[in-house]
């Protein structure tokens, strides 16, 4: 066994970013195709093709069992259509590994859901410790006006499954009508 140093990584608290982290991942629209429910909207705004998020990946240690990787992630505000900018989503490619999110900043929706459509709610504000339990798929989204951050530190070989969500997506819709965050049942779920 060869014994790892303990390490520290400092957070900003003030953006969410890691200074000086290992990797950082852009995500633009065009990564996110088909992911949003209005492709003519989505159509639309992939000529300009706006960063929808950043992962910074504060740790990523081997991916093996009993390791810990942490990251940040930021997603900037904006919409698609009627439907807020959200992260791609996944299930852990290893089923049965949990995930723990903290909320920096802004405010947004942890969104879950089972393999079988069963569908959960997470709201997300500055503090909240927020639990991905084993076999949820989760997605994150900006409900707000302002950057939303979290935390994130997960088992290093949960592994990421983004199959499912990309052909299935997720059951319900978070979309803005009338200036007001709803949840709505996605007209596209089999
Ligand atoms: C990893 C964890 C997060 C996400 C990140 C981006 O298990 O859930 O670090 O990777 O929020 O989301 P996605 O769905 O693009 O990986
Ligand atoms: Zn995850």
């Amino acid at each position: 066994m060869t014994l790892m140093l303990p390490f520290t990584k400092m957070v900003d608290l003030a953006n969410g970013t890691i200074p000086g982290g290992q990797d950082i991942q852009v995500r633009h629209l065009a990564d996110l195709k088909g992911l949003f429910a209005d492709s003519a909207a989505e159509s639309a705004l992939l000529p300009e093709n706006p960063v929808i998020y950043r992962v910074y990946l504060g740790a990523h240690q081997p991916e093996v069992v009993g390791q810990l990787s942490f990251s940040t992630t930021v997603i900037y505000p904006g919409k698609v259509g009627e439907e807020y900018f959200f992260t791609k989503g996944h299930y852990h490619a290893k089923g049965d590994r949990a995930e723990l999110y903290f909320c920096l900043r802004g405010e947004g929706i942890l969104l879950l859901q089972t393999r079988e459509g069963e569908v959960n709610v997470q709201h997300m504000t500055p503090g909240a410790a927020a639990l991905v339990p084993p076999y949820w798929g989760h997605r994150t989204i900006n409900t707000g006006q302002d950057e939303f951050a979290f935390f994130a530190c997960y088992p290093s070989d949960a592994g990421y499954d983004y199959a499912a969500i990309a052909e299935k997506g997720f059951a319900s819709l978070i979309v803005e009508r009338d200036g007001k965050t709803e949840m709505i049942p996605n007209p596209s779920w089999l």
